[in-house]
């Protein structure tokens, strides 16, 4: 018998569909998703083990500018994925055009990994052929070999990539699996639980509020037959928190309903949860908020 171990980094810029690609690809649903760009912001692991191998997933967040001290953690989390990955999935939105952010990055990207790059170009449910030849020409320019178009979201291609990534990890005739079988992400219920609220927030609000909401688990009591959850949306405006709030309470409501719908469906027991909504002047800027909402890398 031989078997493979890696990790696989998965890196693009916001909204290409990296969430939506682990998920598929460890058939679990280990991040969220959402239309809103910047949705993922912590590195999170997905793995898949079979008889035959372990393969290790880094979902991270999508990469972008720095603007505060939250977009330079996430920018950190990606290079430490890439720093510690086999093999790099760059993933692209092929509705979308390369810019030069996109151009650049690709470019250093190319110089710098140690790990094999494989492109995924993306969503190709969505875009006609022409335009994907195009893009697949542009990447050829850039002298990018591996290239597999793929639909995160239908699976369409998805076998043709976890073949080209099992052939760029080496074969041991011993099991050097480094994590238990039954463990498909590194995060916790309490992490996942979070996460649920702000995929629901994500969801359902509009213009800039996502980007400046975080959800902060206040009350966390796992009983055999129920959940007990409490948890505070920080905002940085009174403004959006009346927004969060809705008519009458109306759209908190809907955001509970729902978070509380996926975290029944994933703890399998009742859930009680109650949301508040807070405002923080600038959480975005201020290490002590940003360490207690869970944003600080470990140097
Ligand atoms: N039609 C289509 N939609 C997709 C596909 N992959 C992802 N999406 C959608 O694209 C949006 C963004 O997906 P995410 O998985 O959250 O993207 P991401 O790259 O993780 O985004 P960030 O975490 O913000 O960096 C969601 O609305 C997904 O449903 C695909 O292959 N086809
Ligand atoms: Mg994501």
């Amino acid at each position: 018998m031989s078997y493979k171990f890696g990790y696989i980094a998965v890196v693009g810029k916001p909204n290409a569909g990296k969430s939506t690609l682990v998920n598929f690809l460890t058939k679990n649903k280990v991040a969220i998703v959402s239309p809103k760009a910047q949705t993922t912001r912590n590195n999170i692991l997905g793995i898949l083990t079979t008889k035959d191998f372990q393969l290790v997933f880094i979902d991270t967040p999508g990469l972008h500018k720095s603007k505060n001290a939250l977009d330079k953690f996430m920018n950190k989390n990606i290079r430490s994925a890439e720093g510690g990955a086999d093999v790099i999935l760059y993933l692209i939105d092929s509705t979308k055009i390369i810019d030069e952010f996109e151009y650049d990055y690709l470019t250093s990207l190319k110089q710098k990994s140690d790990g094999e790059i494989i492109i995924v170009l993306n969503k190709v449910d969505l875009v006609k052929k022409p335009k994907l030849l195009l893009t697949l020409q542009e990447l050829s320019t850039l002298g990018f070999e591996n290239i597999v178009p793929i639909s995160a979201k239908t699976g369409e291609n998805a076998d043709s990539l976890m073949d080209m990534i099992l052939k760029y990890l080496p074969e041991s005739q011993t099991k050097n699996f480094l994590y238990d079988e039954d463990y498909y992400t590194d995060k916790s219920l309490k992490f996942m639980v979070s996460e649920i609220v702000r995929e629901k927030a994500l969801y359902y609000l509009n213009d800039e509020i996502p980007h400046g909401i975080s959800v902060n688990i206040t009350k966390f009591e796992l009983k055999p037959t129920l959940l007990v959850v409490e948890a505070d949306i920080i905002c940085e405006k009174d403004s959006h928190k009346s927004i969060i709030i809705g008519k009458n309470g109306a759209m908190i409501k809907k955001i509970g309903q729902n978070a509380r719908e996926d975290m029944e469906a994933l703890v399998g027991t009742k859930v009680l949860l109650k949301l508040f909504v807070k405002v923080k002047k600038d959480w975005r800027e201020n290490i002590n908020f940003l360490t207690e909402f869970g944003y600080k890398n470990e140097d």
